[in-house]
């Protein structure tokens, strides 16, 4: 039998691992999960088989006789980047895809843990306030197990493609006349009051899911860690839950070093940005915060002493990108490498881009950069940024004349 419970970050006091609670009671601060790391066999996780989230269930909040709720997520390829290396002037650049998961983001790593978790509790539903991903992530989970969904969205602030998916997978949308930062205050209470399972990213439970990128990266590259893994941060969940998998590694004996963890913000958003330049250990929270990487236009990120940890203890960096850079590094990884994402996932590309050109990047690290979502989430942006399709007759002479 595995052992496991919950503990504060701030104040350490614990909870059972059946207890329903996202913060602490005694103090609110974030929580986490811990295991007895010295009751682990390494084996489990070096030589386990199978593929995705699952396969690393030795360090996953379960037991070996629970039944997850799974759409085989996780397994994501690490491309090889050469041709945005060269263009960024850098030697050994590496893109993880999550945009590849099934429902496009890294938020089905999430969820399948989470929602496993909430069906072993017994919970009635399940609920989010979601930028949008992860409330397609969310709907499609709660319908793989039969429970109720409910999503509440930022009037008008959510991509096409997330909202249609949470849609047509059955969630109960609310669409909220405020930002993401009002849905999850108004999602928080709800689901206190009415014992509806919250699965946004203050749940520790989902991060134990997201953590599975970190085994992933390092396996791939044959248990070895990069040198430096940049992604974009919105709540502040996944930098927070990649750098527990990799302080994981660490303390099991099977990495030596962390990479810099290095959090892209956009500038529109930037709290942790701010707090990590200005050395401060709280942020103060933005009231409009504006972007067009919609996902992460959010102005009072839940995570963010967990990620600010995280990038300090780690000597990594937290910088911001502007719009227009965001759009020019969508533009330049899908023409030179062919991998589609959405805006978001758009701004670890520009942060690595700024911060080489700041000199903050040496040359020869081995870098990782975390895509997080699918192109096809945002279309009516791609049709905002590209050259639109000519119109012609269905004549061949015609078209002759016209192409470049
Ligand atoms: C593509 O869906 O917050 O820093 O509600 O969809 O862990 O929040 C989305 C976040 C990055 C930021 N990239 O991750 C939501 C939501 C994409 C995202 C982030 C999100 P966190």
């Amino acid at each position: 039998m595995k052992e496991y419970d919950v503990k504060c970050i701030r104040c350490g006091a614990r909870f059972p691992k059946d207890d329903i609670v996202y913060t602490c009671r005694k103090c609110g601060g974030l929580l986490d999960i811990k295991y007895d790391y010295s009751k682990l066999d390494l084996e489990r996780i070096v030589k386990a088989k199978g593929e995705g989230v699952w396969k690393y269930r030795a360090l996953l909040p379960f037991d070996d006789e629970t039944t997850p709720i799974t759409i085989n997520e996780g397994n994501t390829p690490l491309y090889r980047c050469d041709r945005l290396a060269q263009a960024i002037g850098i030697d050994d650049l590496w893109v993880k895809h999550e945009g590849l998961n099934p429902s496009g983001s890294f938020k089905d790593r999430g969820m399948t843990v989470g929602v496993t978790k909430g069906v072993e509790l017994g919970v009635k539903g399940v609920a989010c306030a979601s930028t949008g991903n992860t409330s397609a992530s969310l709907a499609i989970f709660a319908a793989k197990a039969g429970i109720p969904c409910y999503v509440l969205l930022p009037k008008g602030k959510v991509a096409l493609g997330k909202v249609a998916q949470a849609m047509m997978h059955g969630a109960q949308i609310f669409s909220l006349r405020g930002n993401f930062d009002d849905a999850l205050r108004v999602v928080r209470v709800l689901c206190e009051e009415e014992s509806i399972y919250l699965l946004n990213s203050v749940n520790p439970y989902r991060l134990e899911g997201q953590k599975t990128i970190a085994f992933e990266v390092a396996e791939k590259l044959g248990w070895a860690v990069p040198d430096r893994v940049i992604l974009p941060v919105g709540n502040a969940g996944n930098i927070s839950a990649i750098f527990k998998g990799f302080l994981e590694l660490k303390t099991l004996g099977i990495a030596d070093t962390i990479p810099r963890m290095t959090g892209i913000q956009a500038a529109g958003a930037k709290p942790i940005v701010n707090a990590f330049k200005e050395n401060k250990e709280e942020i103060i929270p933005e009231d409009k915060p504006e972007t067009i990487a919609s996902a992460i236009r959010i102005g009072n990120p839940v995570n963010a002493a967990k990620a600010l940890h995280a990038i300090r203890s780690s000597g990594g960096v937290a910088e911001s990108v502007s719009d227009e850079e965001i759009t020019e590094a969508q533009l330049l990884l899908a023409r030179v490498e062919g991998i589609g994402v959405e805006p978001a996932s758009a701004a670890s590309i520009a942060g690595l881009k700024k911060l080489v050109e700041m000199g903050e990047i040496e040359r020869d690290e081995r870098i990782v950069c975390i895509t997080t979502g699918h192109l096809l989430k945002d279309p009516e942006r791609v049709i905002e940024i590209c050259e639109a399709p000519i119109e012609v007759d269905a004549d061949v002479e015609v078209v002759r004349k016209m192409l470049k």
